[in-house]
């Protein structure tokens, strides 16, 4: 089992990275290291989300705001706080954005990811001097760069990357820097190729909590074009507990396919959490049923994923702990109990307050 003492997590006050800090802190057995989030806070990204790790681990925790396209402040990072490994969540993450935007997603995901791996390999010695031992640079990526599969088939980690939407192009570009860096200059990497999460701290932008959240306001649900597009739902703690396992036992230079073996239609999700919720805060399912809406489909809307996970679960016995129902249920009780969140992220209130509370390093 590696083990590290300081562990960078881009991205951690995003919805997988910030779960992520929650498990190393609470669940991932043995880990007595420390956490250096690092976090541009764009809109995604919300570093109340941390508050109590914060209180809880004062010694084991930090925060540095900054953006990874910015070379000196990651170089600052790696130096200042001795970093032997690297959890790279921070993305623009939303496919419907980079629709509308492509070029942030080409500055974070690709020139930003570039960015990290440099400053990586410099801190680390690797491609001149002596590397330094005991170091990992672990990529977290998505399914959506093997492209759209029909009825029948699944995704391997064998596959051939065909992404077909800014964001899933920049991902897989990302990718492919990634295991470069590996193959030319030996910077120890893993990679992970994740299905669709779902569960706390989501940001509402995404299917999901946006249905939540529209159900409970009475505002309609929008489905895009027939409502038959089928993803492969992963509870995030099941994601999170899949790259702690790649960190400590993965092998360097491997790449492992992550999801849920839970294929769903969108339309069943909406319907689920039209039950779910309503159940739950006393509205009547049929009324708020009628507030579907069947919208325009999203341009170049990738039919299906399904990801065949058998190597994670066979090489370092990984699986699925929470069925979908199960997780559902969390995941509505979590929106809940967290309006407060929800309306933070909203206003842009906790934007604000961290722009009081940390340095604009
Ligand atoms: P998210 O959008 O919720 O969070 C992204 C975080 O990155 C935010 O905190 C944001 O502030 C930060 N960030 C964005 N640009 C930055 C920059 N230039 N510099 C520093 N920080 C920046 O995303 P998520 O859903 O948590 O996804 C995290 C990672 O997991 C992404 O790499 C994504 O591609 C991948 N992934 C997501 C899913 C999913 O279902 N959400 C599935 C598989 C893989
Ligand atoms: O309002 C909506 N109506 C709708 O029908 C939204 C927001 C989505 N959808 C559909 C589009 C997709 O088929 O629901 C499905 C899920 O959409 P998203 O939640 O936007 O997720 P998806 O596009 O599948 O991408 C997600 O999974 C892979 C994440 O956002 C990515 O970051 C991850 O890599």
């Amino acid at each position: 089992m590696r083990s590290f003492r300081n562990v960078l997590v881009t991205g951690g006050a995003g919805f997988i990275g910030g779960n992520f800090v929650h498990y190393l802190f609470r669940r991932a057995g043995g880990f007595t290291g420390r956490v250096i989030v690092l976090d541009a806070l764009t809109y995604a990204g919300n570093a109340s989300s941390l508050a109590d790790v914060e209180r809880d681990f004062p010694d084991r925790y930090a925060f540095v705001r900054a953006d990874i396209c910015d070379a000196d402040a990651v170089r600052r990072v790696f130096a200042e706080y001795d970093i032997d490994a690297v959890v790279h969540f921070a993305a623009e993450s939303h496919v419907d954005r980079s629709i509308l935007g492509p070029e942030a997603f080409v500055r974070t995901n690709v020139m930003g990811t570039f960015n990290l791996l440099e400053a990586a390999r410099s801190a680390w010695g690797f491609g001149s001097g002596k590397p330094r031992e005991g170091t990992l640079f672990h990529h977290v990526s998505t399914d959506e760069v093997y492209g759209s599969l029909g009825p029948t088939g699944y995704f391997t980690e064998d596959t051939p990357y065909d992404p077909r939407s800014p964001y899933s192009a920049s991902k897989a570009s990302s990718d492919h820097l990634a295991f470069a860096y590996h193959h030319t200059y030996g910077l120890p990497v893993t990679l992970s190729n994740c299905s669709n999460n779902y569960g706390p701290y989501h940001f509402p932008e995404k299917l999901i909590p946006l249905m939540i959240l529209n159900i409970l306001e009475g505002k309609p649900l929008p489905v895009y074009g027939d409502g038959k597009n089928v993803r492969d739902w992963l509870y995030v703690e099941d994601h999170c507990d899949a790259i702690w396992r790649i960190l400590t036992a993965g092998s360097v230079g491997r790449k492992y396919n992550v999801g849920g073996e839970n294929e769903v239609e969108n339309i069943r999700i909406v319907n689920t959490l039209i039950d779910v919720v309503s159940a739950k805060a006393g509205l009547d399912p049929e009324k708020v049923r009628s507030t579907i809406s069947y919208v325009a489909d999203r341009p170049g809307h990738d039919r299906r994923y399904a990801i065949d996970c058998s190597r994670i679960k066979k090489e370092l016995g990984w699986s699925q702990s929470v069925s979908f129902d199960e997780g559902i249920d969390r995941t509505v009780e979590w929106y809940l109990r967290n309006m407060d969140w929800v309306a933070g992220i909203k206003s842009g209130e906790y934007t604000k307050w961290i722009e009081r509370n940390y340095d604009n390093r």
